[in-house]
């Protein structure tokens, strides 16, 4: 609070984050955001930001002045229509976020997911024989993509035929929290009969017995919830599990691929898998950032704020924040990584990193006996995206162990 009384103003920033050049290369541009100042202001966007580690935990740490009710994105929910129904979720404070959350804790709880990870496994076997007999394949297409696409769908029981629509629709959710630039506008290309078949798939009678989509209204209806939560909860799964859980192992197929030395490191002690799959994501994030929006005049780091602006948080950025990371650009699998801000902070982080951290193990435990050594075999093509960090290629030779 003694910093309350102190007013200066917000580093001014001209460059624009969702243009192609950062979108393709965020982290050459992250070094100029931090040094910038600890509170940010994008004048193209009349938004506030922040970029360093200490200030990206404090917004998303105080849920009450930093709310996400409003949106999460660009758009301001008081203001513009959004893009989709809110997410009952993402996009809402307590206490509703609390009884929705509550209900979506039981369905993802840890002993449920364990179960599922033997069958993950063997999946995960099936495939990568395939491919190490293959020597050369792509990662990211067939090794990245497919993996959640085989389980995750199978999970929450989601019906067979259009299943081909979760990338489209996820897709577009993550750029409709930027804005409505060209990689949005090209994204939005045959996204209404995605919509309507993400609709269809949510319902109760749509989703097989026995997976998590039925247990998630369910569970609603067992809360005293309005029955028609159901459908939008499951819809979360459906935005949030399936491009950012490709991506999350997609990013660390090619940090490894750039770092032998650290492959070599995995593979004479694989107990260091969970701190790898960590590792990739404080080194080269799936979730770029996030906005909140102001509940008040709230004064940042000596900035005052005014009550409704938009905030948005550099998570990619926090977590290569070299005021908290030693030799914050290195990956080295072997560090301690906890507190990074790869899977958000407070109230909202994410829900499904338990079922991201699983999906990302198994395919390690499984590469790393497999594979002795991956290497580069052309170059990795970028997917743009207005949140995420993606990846559309990835070519790979292996040397199988
Ligand atoms: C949701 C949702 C959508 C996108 C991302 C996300 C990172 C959640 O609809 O709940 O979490």
């Amino acid at each position: 609070m003694s910093e309350a009384h102190r007013t200066e103003r917000a580093a001014s920033v001209s460059v624009d984050p969702f243009s192609i050049e950062v979108l393709s290369d965020p982290y050459a541009y992250h070094p100029q955001i931090r040094d910038a100042g600890p509170v940010l202001w994008f004048p193209q966007y009349q938004v506030f930001g922040v970029a360093r580690y200490a200030e990206v935990k404090e917004v998303l740490s105080d849920w009450e002045t930093y709310c996400s009710s409003r949106g999460v994105g660009l758009a301001d929910f008081s203001r513009d229509t959004p893009w989709r129904t809110p997410s009952l979720l993402l996009e809402r404070d307590p206490p509703l976020h609390t009884s929705t959350r509550t209900v979506m804790n039981k369905v993802v709880a840890l002993p449920r997911l364990k179960k599922l990870a033997d069958h993950w496994r063997v999946v995960a076997r099936d495939l990568i024989d395939g491919l190490v007999a293959q020597r050369s394949f792509d990662a990211v297409q067939d090794l990245a993509e497919q993996f959640p696409l085989r389980i995750f769908p199978d999970t929450l029981g989601l019906l067979q035929e259009g299943r081909e629509n979760l990338l489209i629709y996820a897709t577009s959710t993550f750029n409709a929290f930027g804005p409505r630039n060209d990689v949005f506008l090209e994204s939005q290309i045959g996204i209404e009969p995605a919509l309507a078949w993400i609709d269809e798939a949510c319902r109760y009678e749509n989703l097989a017995p026995g997976g998590w989509g039925r247990d998630v209204h369910d569970f609603v209806k067992e809360a005293g919830l309005p029955a028609e939560y159901g459908a939008l909860l499951v819809r979360s799964f459906l935005s949030a599990g399936v491009d950012t859980t490709i991506n999350g192992i997609g990013n660390l197929l090619h940090a490894f691929s750039l770092h032998p030395q650290e492959w070599q490191k995995l593979r004479n002690d694989r107990s260091l898998v969970k701190r790898a799959f960590e590792e990739g994501l404080r080194w080269q994030g799936t979730a770029q950032t996030f906005f909140r929006t102001t509940t008040r005049n709230v004064n940042l780091a000596g900035v005052n704020i005014p009550e409704g602006s938009k905030v948005i948080a550099f998570l990619g950025a926090a977590n290569r924040d070299p005021r908290h990371w030693e030799e914050a650009d290195t990956f080295n699998i072997s560090r301690q990584t906890s507190g990074h801000v790869g899977f958000g902070f407070g109230i909202h982080q994410c829900l499904g990193q338990m079922i991201a951290r699983q999906e990302s193990e198994v395919v390690l435990e499984v590469l790393s006996q497999r594979v002795a050594s991956i290497t580069p075999a052309g170059e990795p093509q970028r997917r743009l995206n207005n949140t995420l960090f993606a990846m559309k290629s990835l070519p790979v030779t292996i040397e199988p162990a």
